[in-house]
């Protein structure tokens, strides 16, 4: 039975306390728009519980009330996965309360937070005691571990870590019908049938909402080396890759691209960013070695030796390498602030794709290709995680051009996804498909995947009540007969 929105917020005042129900057009603000500014859905309510048990509490209220419940981390996704889509009642459930590290477990080397915990917090507290969460995003002083589980976040060091998928050991969930699921479980081997958590992990908050996880630990690195290497092209970018990543294969803990284009972006929109190189070169590339144990010299030493090699080829026509912890730093923040540089500058179509490596080359040049013929004056701003065969094909509007008015007819995604396509690749990496590419999917999945999600779907949430209109089709839900009507407002 549906409540009335003011209901709605009557229960949830009763549950949580009116000091954590935000209601009102101007305080909802912050909680409806996405990163980017692409989207702006009403919601009845945002609401901050404090713990799981008042998380659960909320999504059984929520679906006494016939309302839907929009899980929000960080708010750093970019695909609008967050925020509400359109067309249904819904609360957005901000998990930022949840911030507590539970434990730290320095034998079985493991971390147990809440999943509201912002991400450099729970890498400082593995620092504090010695160890290291290796994922590293651009996003880690704002995004959450819940928002990373839920996104499967990748990032730059994912060449040598794998992304969060592989760094999750065990998940607490609450379920789309206010059951807690206790997985919490700090185990490395457990085969006693399906791994639940693989459930949760990447599928955008539409299962289930994680509260808490255990998190696996890694030793601290004693010593880094990064090398900022001028490139002409791709090719030589994925050259270079190949040349260093079997010799340096167990200290390479990143290779990161950017363009000329993002560079000069940075330089105009980061306050104090600095050219690294007397003259430009279509490319770039970070790479960082990562020593755990001993010198590391030795590894600088090889590295020297390879770019030395690289630069005699005519692969690399210019590199740094870092003298100092300042400087390894600058060079992050010159490839960390493309996003941000770009935002400034008006924004992308953006395309997180990944490719097999070797096709990576080959598909950047169809990328201009297709840019020269559908999109003339269109400015590509291309970067990434050249490493893993994942790169951010973000167009820029030609100058003068609005980015809604370059995005309206949508012919240049659907020629770069066509391209994704023939290269066997994906159209998602790292960001998911959030409200923004749910009818993208299609072009990758097969029916039968398809189908299985669905049927996933239906299963855990026959009622469409956990983040509706994201990830999957908009038919998704409602394609299925479950016998139960899905709430459509
Ligand atoms: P949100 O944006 O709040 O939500 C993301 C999705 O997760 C939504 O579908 C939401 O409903 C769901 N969700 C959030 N919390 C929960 C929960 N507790 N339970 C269930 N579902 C939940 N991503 C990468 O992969 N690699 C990068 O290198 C990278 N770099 C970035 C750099 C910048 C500058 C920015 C702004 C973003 C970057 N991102 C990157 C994207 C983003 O940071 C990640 O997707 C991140 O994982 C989102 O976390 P969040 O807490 O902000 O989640
Ligand atoms: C990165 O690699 C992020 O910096 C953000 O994944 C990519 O802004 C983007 O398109
Ligand atoms: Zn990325």
């Amino acid at each position: 039975m549906a409540g009335s929105d003011t209901d709605v917020i009557g229960a949830l005042r009763e549950l949580l306390g009116a000091e954590n129900v935000v209601t009102g057009t101007d305080a909802l603000a912050p909680f409806e728009t996405d990163w980017r500014g692409l989207v702006r859905h009403p919601a009845i309510a945002a609401v901050t519980p404090r713990d799981t048990a008042a998380v659960a509490a909320t999504v059984s209220a929520c679906r006494a009330q016939g309302v839907a419940v929009v899980p929000q981390g960080g708010k750093t996704g970019m695909v609008a996965g967050g925020v509400p889509a359109p067309g249904r009642r819904q609360v957005v459930l901000s998990l930022s309360r949840l911030d507590r590290i539970r434990a730290i477990d320095t034998v079985n080397d493991s971390i147990t937070v809440d999943a509201g915990c912002i991400l450099q917090n729970v890498q400082d507290a593995a620092a504090a005691a010695d160890r290291m969460l290796p994922l590293r995003l651009a996003s880690e002083g704002s995004c959450q571990i819940g928002g990373t589980i839920a996104t499967n976040a990748g990032g730059t060091q994912v060449v040598a870590y794998g992304s969060m998928r592989h760094l999750v050991l065990g998940l607490e969930v609450v379920l789309p019908d206010g059951r807690i699921w206790d997985g919490l479980r700090g185990l490395r081997k457990d085969n006693t049938g399906v791994d639940l958590k693989q459930l949760f992990i990447g599928s955008e908050g539409t299962l289930g909402i994680v509260t808490g996880a255990c998190l696996t630990l890694l030793p601290r690195p004693g010593g880094q080396v990064a090398a900022l290497v001028a490139l002409p092209s791709v090719e030589a970018a994925i050259a270079a890759f190949v040349a260093i990543r079997h010799p340096l294969w167990t200290v390479l803990t990143s290779i990161e691209l950017f363009s000329d284009d993002g560079l000069r972006l940075v330089l105009d929109h980061v306050p104090g960013a600095r050219a690294p190189f007397a003259s430009p070169s279509a490319y770039y590339a970070l790479i960082e070695l990562s020593v755990h144990t001993g010198d590391a010299a030795p590894a600088r030493e090889t590295l020297e030796e390879a770019i030395a090699g690289l630069i005699e080829d005519g692969t690399v026509t210019d590199a740094i390498m870092a003298e100092s912890e300042t400087q390894r730093l600058a060079f992050w923040r010159l490839r960390e602030s493309v996003s941000e540089a770009e935002r400034a500058a008006g924004g992308s179509l953006k395309h997180d794709v990944a490719v097999p490596i070797s096709a990576l080359a080959r598909f950047i040049g169809e990328v201009h290709g297709i840019v020269e013929r559908v999109a003339p004056g269109a400015r590509p701003n291309i970067f990434g995680h050249v490493g893993d065969g994942s790169l951010h094909v973000n167009i820029r509007p030609p100058e003068g051009v609005a980015l809604r008015d370059f995005a309206r007819d949508g012919a240049v995604t659907r020629a770069i996804e066509d391209a994704v396509m023939a290269f066997g690749g994906s159209i998602s990496a790292e960001h998911g498909i959030g409200q923004t590419k749910p009818d993208s999917l299609p072009r990758q999945k097969s029916e039968v995947e398809l189908a299985l999600m669905r049927t996933l779907k239906a299963a855990l949430d026959p009622l469409d009540l956990l983040n509706p209109g994201k990830l999957l089709p908009k038919s998704g839900i409602d394609a299925i007969d479950t016998g139960e009507t899905p709430q459509k407002a």
